[in-house]
């Protein structure tokens, strides 16, 4: 049985409603039930637990925000936050493929494909018939992705896609992928590339460190034929993948707080029950001081994430909100990983605890979706209005 009791130091919980609790508590107990009991095995030998798809599936972890005619959940984005907080309790690489699946694949096909489009691919996907994968980094353009070179040119009702894309999450098991590539006029958009097309191969990233129980690999492109149907008509500019970048950043600031208080809910037990010199170490000052800050931070990110989520529900979230709560939820989750394997001495750097785990994760989740710096640098230039990346 588990025994995990996250912290709600601001009874945010009083503002949460009995539907969207109901909701947290059955992804708390897929959690408890399936993820748990395996995650660290899964980690220690780099493997992602694929059997695992159709139970998040059946949860409503794909798409949870894509209206129910496609195959979504169609729930609003609580209840979104609240699942990627639980999932990624559990572990940051599932909550990978789920953000992937939602809100860099199934989101693009939603907001910038055609009818067609949708109902062909989004039902598959929300079902995990289909994972799907989402390119858009490559191995000289991630921070700068609109300098890419991935580019496709016109042949007849198809067109010709070559280059290649880097550190693309689910890439080895997907059967489709979202790629973004510049047109024969330099403009950015969006191809549904699916696997078996002559040409188009997805080599697996070995040697990981971080993430270990997510796969993740290369999209490499030589002369594949797309036909032209699978074009997102939607969108031919960057805003069409940072739109999408938008979803999953705003579900890494839930889900990254997940993480977080998996670490301090571990270290204040481990505090209270671990002995030294005749009495708890949790009576200890230095102790004390840690706990005391991580449950600060963690309380500081619920109430942003919360807010974050009342005005995506408006409509009203900038993308440089959304910036500073990815930004401040990693930061803060890193940083109680940190303390909180201190807390546990040597037992912390073990797969006993699943800190240094969520510690190694959560240093790719700083990384991806922006970095650190940036995030700072969006919210650099939404204060001053000067653009400092240049
Ligand atoms: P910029 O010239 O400022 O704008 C170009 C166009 O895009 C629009 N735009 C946005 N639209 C929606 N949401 C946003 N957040 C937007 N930011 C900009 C903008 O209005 C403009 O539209 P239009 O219609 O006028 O053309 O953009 P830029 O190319 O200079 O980019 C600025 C910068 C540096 C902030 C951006 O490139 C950036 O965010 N870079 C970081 C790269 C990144 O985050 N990569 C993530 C790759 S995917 C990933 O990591 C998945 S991990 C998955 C997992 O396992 O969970
Ligand atoms: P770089 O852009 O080379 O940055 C290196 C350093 O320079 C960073 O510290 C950065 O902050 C700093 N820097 C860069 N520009 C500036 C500047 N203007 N000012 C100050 N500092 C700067 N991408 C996808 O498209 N799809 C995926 O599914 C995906 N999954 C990923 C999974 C994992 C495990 C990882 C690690 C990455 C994944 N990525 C994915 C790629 C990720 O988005 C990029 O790694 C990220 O955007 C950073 O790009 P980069 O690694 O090339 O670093």
């Amino acid at each position: 049985m588990s025994q995990y009791n996250p912290p709600d130091y601001y009874l945010i919980d009083e503002l949460i409603s009995e539907e969207h609790l109901l909701i947290r508590y059955s992804i708390r107990q897929w959690v408890n039930k399936e993820l748990s009991p395996i995650i660290e095995d899964y980690a220690q030998r780099a493997e992602f637990p694929k059997h695992l798809i159709p139970g998040m599936a059946d949860i409503g972890l794909f798409g949870p925000t894509i209206p129910q005619e496609y195959g979504g959940a169609g729930l609003d984005y609580l209840a979104y936050g609240i699942m990627m907080q639980e999932l990624e309790r559990g572990d940051s690489g599932l909550r990978s493929t789920a953000s992937v699946q939602g809100s860099l694949v199934m989101y693009p096909i939603y907001a910038f494909g055609n009818d067609d489009q949708r109902r062909k691919y989004l039902p598959k996907l929300a079902s995990g018939e289909w994972l799907g994968c989402f390119g858009l980094t490559e191995p000289d353009h991630g921070s700068n992705p609109a300098e890419m070179t991935t580019r496709f040119v016109e042949d007849g009702d198809h067109v010709l896609l070559n280059g290649a894309k880097m550190w693309i999450s689910n890439a080895p098991d997907a059967d489709v992928a979202i790629v973004w590539a510049k047109n024969p006029q330099g403009k950015v958009q969006g191809l549904i590339v699916e696997r078996g097309m002559e040409g188009f191969s997805t080599p697996t990233t070995h040697n990981k460190w971080s993430l270990r129980a997510s796969a993740t690999g290369e999209l490499v492109f030589d002369n594949v034929r797309v036909p032209k149907v699978n074009i997102l008509p939607g969108v031919a500019s960057m805003r069409g993948p940072l739109s999408c970048l938008n979803q999953a950043r705003y579900g890494i600031a839930w889900g990254a707080l997940g993480a977080a208080m998996d670490c301090y809910d571990t270290a204040v037990r481990y505090a209270k029950e671990r002995e030294q010199f005749g009495r708890p170490i949790g009576g200890f000052q230095l102790q004390q001081k840690k706990l005391a800050e991580m449950l600060t931070e963690i309380t500081k990110g619920q109430l942003l994430v919360w807010r974050l989520a009342m005005l995506k529900n408006e409509d009203r979230a900038t993308p440089a909100q959304i910036s500073m709560a990815k930004r401040n939820s990693v930061e803060t989750a890193l940083k109680v990983a940190r303390e909180a394997r201190q807390i546990l001495g040597g037992m912390g750097i073990t797969g006993e605890y699943p800190i240094m785990r969520h510690m190694m994760n959560l240093e790719s989740v700083v990384t991806y979706e922006g970095t650190h710096d940036i995030h700072l640098l969006i919210t650099g230039q939404d204060i001053t209005g000067l653009n400092a990346f240049v």
